[in-house]
């Protein structure tokens, strides 16, 4: 019996990927929405009420993704995905700014742009590797044919002088391309990663896709300029469409010390990151790369697909790490798109913006990362406020005052008494996802231990307010901890895209407390929950709640009061040097 119903269950299962698949195919490749009216057209002012203080950004129009960071005899290198005449996607080039602390910036020549028959429809996404005798070099997609087609190449890019830090002048040679598609979908070939040098052989990845499969292609070379495709790729995942962005590095599992991207040795795993195209959201696993086999094998503790882990279950695409060699670190950068409509956009004059880079660690437990903004931010901390031991009773929100609200960084720990009072949680969730179950169960449903948490950009009537917020459910064997940033009561303005983005948090709640960081940047609110086992990202646009006018308060919607065990709060300066 339960044979015969497996298996029509599995006819089912195939019918309806089946489905999916043949709809998709003939969709629209979402990759990049092309408004040809508006990409040449100039900011004449650049708005500022939303423009984000201290997250890195240019002084006007589109950004997206963060390319080929590296660090550079005594400078840090952020190459990133713009559009030097308007702000929307389009004439896309490689800005490129240097910075000794990656907060305070200086902003140089553009280093790559279309000049060339391999580059000359575009100059996408791509990386640094450092070659032996600290040689930086960069890999990048080159466009070789007009829209829609947009046939993919990867190319290469040398500096012109070797002894200048600020790697100021770029040279494409003519050998260019170097790698070309040949039964990969030259549509859907792009975005190579930094490259790992493995018994003899440089080796590098391609984001692809084969029909709905979702592929990271390997090349192999020894001279990084004849490069051999691998008979299989690296990784592949049925029904995961589209990878761009895959990032692919070793991890330390019991140090804290981040790893190049060619160590290997002993205690090592590996992370494969991709960002897939078809949700706008990265996932990620934790696995085994087998380095005879070339083949990353995902462990069995990690999803592997669109129900996966995701570096950040909000606005947080198209991210890359480096390995740091001055601080023994591996960080990440991530772009954060807007949530405003594209006539806004032009309007304000400026678009995207790259998060707080983040340090990468693997959890103790192995299951997942943990993430937490580089230590370097702090410098920008200026007056700081303290709450601690405050008891927060049902349906209480208490104001923290003494800061600038709109320009924040806030670090708290809450407590309670005991899980008793959590909720059950509801069996047909799930099959949700966090964020439905977010958009359920948000701050103003009454639940037992939590809803609470933080309103950030909140008016001083709660007219707007962006909630961060933990709610912990009871089910059969331990508790969930759903966490939210909530951006449907954002603003008051319409048309803006406000989803309750949601996570869950893979965390012991023996000592019962948790803990939460926000970064408020005016319209930029990203969180880390339980010192960053899951982070979140919102962009959001009040129009009540901007400058003076916005507020910060702790609160409390669940019946189990919660105590503010600690709560550190400090305005945030701009940097002093920004592009
Ligand atoms: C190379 O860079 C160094 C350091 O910035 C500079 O002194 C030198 O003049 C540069 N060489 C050329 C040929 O531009
Ligand atoms: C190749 O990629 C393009 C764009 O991504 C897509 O429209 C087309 O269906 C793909 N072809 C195959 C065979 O997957
Ligand atoms: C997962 O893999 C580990 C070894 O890596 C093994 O010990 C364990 O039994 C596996 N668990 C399942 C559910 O397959
Ligand atoms: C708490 O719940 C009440 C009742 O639904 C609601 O009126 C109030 O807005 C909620 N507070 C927050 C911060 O969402
Ligand atoms: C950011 O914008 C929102 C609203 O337009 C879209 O829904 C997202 O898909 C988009 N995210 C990315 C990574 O492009």
């Amino acid at each position: 019996m339960a044979l015969v119903f497996s298996r029509n269950y599995t006819v089912l299962i195939l019918l309806s990927i089946f489905l999916f698949v043949s709809l998709d195919i003939n969709g629209v490749e979402s990759t990049h929405r092309v408004f040809l009216e508006f990409q040449s057209v100039p900011a004449v002012n650049v708005k500022l009420v939303h423009k984000p203080a201290y997250h890195f950004q240019p002084k006007k129009h589109w950004i997206n993704d963060p390319n080929g960071p590296m660090f550079y005899k005594g400078y840090y290198h952020l190459f990133y995905q713009y559009n030097p005449q308007g702000a929307v996607w389009g004439n896309i080039v490689w800005a490129h700014s240097v910075s000794k602390d990656l907060i305070n910036w200086l902003a140089l020549e553009t280093a790559i742009s279309p000049s060339k028959p391999f580059d000359k429809y575009g100059c996408w996404s791509g990386s640094a590797t450092i070659l032996p005798g600290n040689k930086p070099i960069i890999l990048y997609t080159g466009i070789v044919s007009p829209e829609p087609e947009s046939t993919q190449v990867q190319n290469y890019a040398v500096p012109a002088n070797y002894s200048d830090p600020f790697l100021r002048e770029w040279i494409k040679p003519d050998n260019n391309p170097l790698v070309t598609a040949h039964s990969e979908n030259s549509s859907a070939f792009r975005d190579p990663t930094t490259a790992w040098f493995d018994g003899g052989h440089w080796k590098m990845l391609v984001g692809s896709r084969r029909k709905h499969r979702g592929m990271a292609y390997l090349y192999r070379s020894r001279d990084f300029m004849n490069w051999a495709k691998s008979p299989h790729p690296l990784h592949s995942k049925a029904n995961t469409g589209m990878w761009e962005c895959p990032d692919f590095y070793p991890v330390a599992q019991e140090s804290t010390k981040g790893l190049d991207t060619s160590e290997r040795g002993e205690n090592i795993k590996h992370v494969l990151k991709v960002s897939l195209d078809e949700t706008r959201y990265e996932y990620y696993t934790i696995g085994t790369y087998d380095r005879v086999k070339d083949r990353y094998v995902p462990d069995n503790t990690s999803v592997d697909g669109w129900a996966g882990l995701r570096y950040d279950y909000g606005n947080f695409y198209a991210s890359k790490t480096f390995f740091d060699p001055l601080k023994n670190r591996r960080i990440l950068w991530g772009w954060a798109n807007e949530s405003d409509t594209r006539d806004d956009d032009v309007k304000k004059g400026w678009a995207g913006v790259q998060l707080i880079p983040r340090t990468v660690l693997l959890d103790p437990s192995g299951r997942q990362l943990i993430q937490w903004p580089i230590e370097e931010l702090e410098q920008l901390r200026g007056a700081r406020v303290q709450m601690g031991k405050q008891k927060i009773n049902e349906g209480d929100h208490v104001e923290v005052k003494g800061i600038t609200a709109a320009q924040a960084d806030v670090d708290a720990t809450f407590s309670f008494e005991s899980l008793d009072k959590a909720e059950s949680f509801d069996p047909k969730w799930m099959n949700l996802d966090a964020q439905d179950v977010c958009n359920l169960m948000g701050s103003t449903v009454i639940g037992g231990l939590g809803p609470f948490g933080l309103l950030t950009l909140a008016s001083e009537k709660l007219e707007e307010y962006t909630p961060v917020f933990f709610r912990i459910f009871k089910t059969q064997e331990k508790h969930k901890v759903l966490m939210c940033s909530d951006a449907k009561r954002s603003s008051l303005a319409k048309g803006l895209y406000m989803p309750s983005f949601a996570g869950y948090v893979d965390v012991d709640l023996t000592d019962n407390k948790i803990s939460l960081r926000s970064l408020i940047d005016n319209s930029v609110v990203e969180s880390f929950g339980a010192r960053g086992k899951t982070c979140i990202s919102s962009r959001v646009y009040p129009t009540l709640a901007i400058s003076k006018n916005a507020h910060l308060f702790v609160f409390n919607n669940g019946t189990e009061p919660i105590t503010v065990d600690s709560l550190d709060a400090w305005s945030m300066n701009p940097p002093s040097k920004m592009n």
